[in-house]
């Protein structure tokens, strides 16, 4: 087996629709993968689409046909020799051609194609060229071939299998991308080659692990062919004459794969090597290799006396899932290295996640992706590529759904962090909940694909992990966002009421819910340009998509803090109360372990600069709520909650042992005078909550304006409070700080002098690439705490990391606007 990739020489030229002046008769260099917005930057003929407001000039290239070309060398197919040009991504509606002959057609990004090219191929030079025409004008007609169905945006991404959030989302651009966004190469063999090598891995109840390595050769002749699957020092061999077969393995005494916190992630080699030949000596003719992990997966949705649960068990053991939901990382894909990725998934176990979610607006996400999340121990559900819309279960799409499941199944099916599959995002609430019924008079809206095509395809090839239709999910007739049975979307937060109704449901799995808030400063001010930037500046909401997405965050803020006018006040107070709202999300959730068993915040990342849901921005830096959901989703978690409506100590343990300590709570003023002390013992079994009533002297105050409960063990804290923000009399400047340097960076040590609140700093501001190691700490008077910047430049004015701006916390917002008397009430 040769393969050759056919990365090089590749030249791009718009050939069909609007084509610019510009770019008229003009052939600019390409890369492969790539994609043509990429290609038009790198040549300096097109802004970055992400600056200001570039996005919305750029929509010509969406009506635009494209061609990519090269040429390579090669010698001539010889006798009984096989030829395979192979892509394995082409994004989207492609004719692809060797030498003037047409190999094929294609319509679908997540599959890959392969062409037979023995007919075509030259001695010498070849030429290869894919036309890609506009995906939009192509799912616009195929709308008109299949009918009209609802989607949640204006473009008909539903009738096209290309990654529904490229034709714009309520986070991301409109920018459909147009390329060969994986790799591209030649194949030439002669014997045989490995087609598909499907290995599913169990565990026997005596601790052996299993990998039954399913086959599918190609061959070029009939003779008979060893297959040697081998692992940890074993082999087997199988001896195949037709098209498939099976090869089992066996690990006794495996050691298991483990989720993050749980465990180790032992992972496995496994090499497939099909032989040249009868005899064990020949040549291997293919290998494939794989990365396996011996682990068992279920989801416990037994009936219970509430309703459906909806619980991971993983190697026999229950778990709270704690995560987010993942996007594109880039909406250019092809930008998304492994690095990238790495840097993103440590983002998500440092923040203590074990479990991504990724989301089928995307795409089926890359074996990169899934590499990092084995070695790391993130569990991964993945849902199959359809969201917020209803789909045509008639040809063509019908037969490209299937082949792109069966793909992309076989593809991940080895990954011991795939925990999930997943029918679709929302589309069962917009049939049963959105009014949207009544615009179908009958036509397929893809419930066959959830219920039918996909189980099929998944019994068949993938046994051995769990399936949901969709999320959110409810069984039988239910409406699917019950929060009593299987998977919840919590979304009236955010859309219509207070962050504080999280707590009106206690769903069994929250699978997604959030708040939006600006990326960073840096971020936010290296792509918008403003004169002056403000949250109604033209460029600013150019990149806010979400409907309303201001007014939201306005209403969002109200009830807590007051709406600041300075537009850096703004995005603080902004950020502080996404953190907030999340934050008491997560916790409730937490709290309701285990009837409650999943919190998956939308959204972790960003595609580019927006003002979106993220924890972490597109330029991949934490905005304040990554720190909260660190916080909150940390092993041991203490929170007060109201309970019969009174507010009690909740202590959740999510560690394999149990939590001994002692607490100390005591009521406090904000200066720091002492009006109540209690100190109880603590016993939190492993992976479970306990409840605490607090007696009546911690929870009434003197004065609610200007008190605070404080809890805590040596190993967390909780603050509760009597009143909202805006009603507390903080001291507007409690803070003292001084920064040394420090080997990496900087060390702020801030002091309070009165009770602070969410105290953060902002470095990005002071230098673009500082991270701050810890961020929202809430000190009482007299309580000091030190921060770390790790940052490569060197500050001229050090002292700028705690200036106004860039070292902050609630009470000034709390205090600047309408508090103006705190000094009388105190
Ligand atoms: C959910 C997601 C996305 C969306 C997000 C924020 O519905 O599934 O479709 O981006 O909410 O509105």
């Amino acid at each position: 087996m040769m393969r050759t990739t056919v990365h090089d020489g590749w030249h791009l030229a718009a050939v069909g629709g609007p084509v610019p002046d510009f770019l008229a008769g003009r052939l600019l260099p390409a890369q492969v993968p790539g994609s043509a917005h990429l290609d038009l930057m790198a040549a300096g003929v097109i802004t970055d689409p992400y600056l200001d407001r570039t996005e919305a000039d750029l929509g010509w290239a969406h009506r635009v046909d494209w061609r990519y070309s090269t040429t390579f060398q090669a010698e001539a197919p010889r006798p009984g020799e096989r030829v395979e040009l192979v892509f394995d991504g082409i994004d989207t509606v492609g004719i692809v051609e060797l030498n003037g002959h047409v190999l094929g057609h294609t319509a679908n990004m997540h599959r890959s194609y392969r062409f037979d090219v023995r007919e075509v191929l030259h001695e010498g030079r070849n030429d290869l060229t894919v036309t890609l025409k506009s995906a939009l004008t192509y799912a616009e007609d195929m709308e008109g071939r299949l009918g009209r169905r609802q989607r949640a945006y204006p473009h008909p991404y539903n009738s096209i299998r290309k990654m529904a959030c490229s034709f714009g989302w309520d986070w991301g651009p409109d920018l459909q991308t147009a390329g060969l966004w994986k790799p591209v190469r030649l194949e030439r063999w002669d014997t045989v080659r490995l087609v598909r090598v499907r290995p599913l891995v169990t565990v026997l109840a005596d601790g052996t692990g299993r990998i039954d390595v399913n086959l599918e050769l190609d061959r070029a002749d009939d003779r008979a062919y060893t297959v040697v699957a081998a692992v940890d020092g074993r082999e087997e061999r199988v001896t195949v004459t037709g098209d498939t077969a099976t090869v089992s393995v066996y690990v006794p005494n495996a050691r298991l794969w483990w989720p993050v916190g749980y465990g180790e992630q032992p992972l496995y080699d496994l090499t497939v090597t099909v032989l040249s030949g009868g005899d064990p000596a020949d040549d291997p003719a293919d290998v494939v290799r794989r990365r396996v992990g011996f682990r068992t997966v279920t989801v416990d949705t037994d009936p219970d006396e509430i309703g459906t649960p909806f619980t991971f068990v993983v190697n026999g053991k229950q778990l709270f899932a704690k995560g987010a939901n993942w996007i594109p990382d880039d909406h250019f894909l092809t930008r998304v290295t492994r690095e990238r990725i790495a840097r993103r998934v440590d983002q998500a176990v440092k923040a203590n996640m074990n479990m991504l979610r990724v989301w089928g607006g995307g795409i089926y996400e890359t074996d990169d992706f899934y590499d990092v999340c084995d070695e790391r121990g993130v569990l991964v559900w993945q849902d199959f590529p359809f969201a917020c819309a209803f789909y045509a279960e008639e040809e063509p799409l019908r037969s490209e759904v299937e082949a792109e499941a069966r793909e992309n199944v076989t593809r991940l099916v080895a990954h011991p962090s795939l925990v999930l599959w997943n029918g679709n995002n929302e589309n069962l609430p917009a049939y049963h909940d959105w009014g949207w019924q009544e615009d179908l008079q009958g036509r397929s809206w893809g419930l066959g694909y959830y219920t039918d095509l996909v189980p099929a395809i998944l019994a068949e090839l993938d046994p051995t992990r769990p399936y949901a239709p969709g999320s959110p999910y409810s069984p039988g007739d239910l409406p699917p966002n019950d929060p009593d049975h299987g998977t919840r979307h919590e979304w009236d937060v955010w859309n219509a009421v207070d962050y504080t109704h999280y707590r009106d449901h206690i769903p069994r799995f929250c699978a997604e819910f959030g708040f939006q808030a600006p990326p960073t400063w840096a971020t936010l001010t290296r792509w918008i340009h403003d004169e002056p930037i403000t949250s109604t500046s033209p460029g600013f909401l150019h990149h806010q998509k979400a409907h309303d997405g201001n007014g939201n965050l306005h209403r969002g803020l109200a009830p807590h803090l007051p709406v600041p006018t300075d537009f850096e006040d703004w995005h603080w107070a902004t950020q502080l109360n996404q953190a907030r709202a999340v934050a008491l999300g997560i916790e409730h959730f937490r709290s309701w372990w285990p009837r409650t068993a999943g919190a998956l915040v939308w959204q972790l990342n960003d595609c580019w600069p927006a003002i979106s849901w993220s924890a972490v921005d597109s330029e991949e830096r934490p905005k304040p709520l990554y720190y909260a959901i660190k916080h909150a989703f940390a092993p041991r978690l203490l929170t007060v909650q109201p309970r019969a409506g009174r507010p009690t100590l909740i202590a959740v343990n999510d560690l394999d042992e149990p939590w001994t300590a002692e607490i100390v709570a005591t009521r406090q003023t904000f200066a720091g005078s002492i009006r109540a002390v209690g100190e109880f013992p603590l016993t939190v079994a492993p992976r479970s909550a306990t409840r605490l009533d607090l007696p009546d002297d911690l929870l009434k105050p003197v004065d609610v304006s200007s008190e605070v409960l404080v809890v805590s063990t040596a190993d967390a804290r909780t603050h509760h409070f009597f009143a909202e923000d805006r009603d507390l009399a903080y001291h507007p400047v409690p803070l003292t700080a001084t920064v040394d340097r420090v080997t990496g960076g900087y060390r702020i040590e801030v002091h309070a002098a009165s009770y602070t609140r969410d105290i953060v700093v902002l470095a990005d501001k002071v230098a673009p690439d500082a991270i701050v190691d810890d961020m929202l700490v809430s000190l009482a008077a007299g309580e000091t705490f030190t921060f770390h910047i790790h940052t490569a430049t060197t500050l001229p004015h050090p002292a700028a990391l705690a200036g106004a701006q860039v070292l902050r916390h609630a009470n000034t917002i709390a205090v600047s606007t309408t508090n103006t008397d705190w000094r009388s009430r105190r």
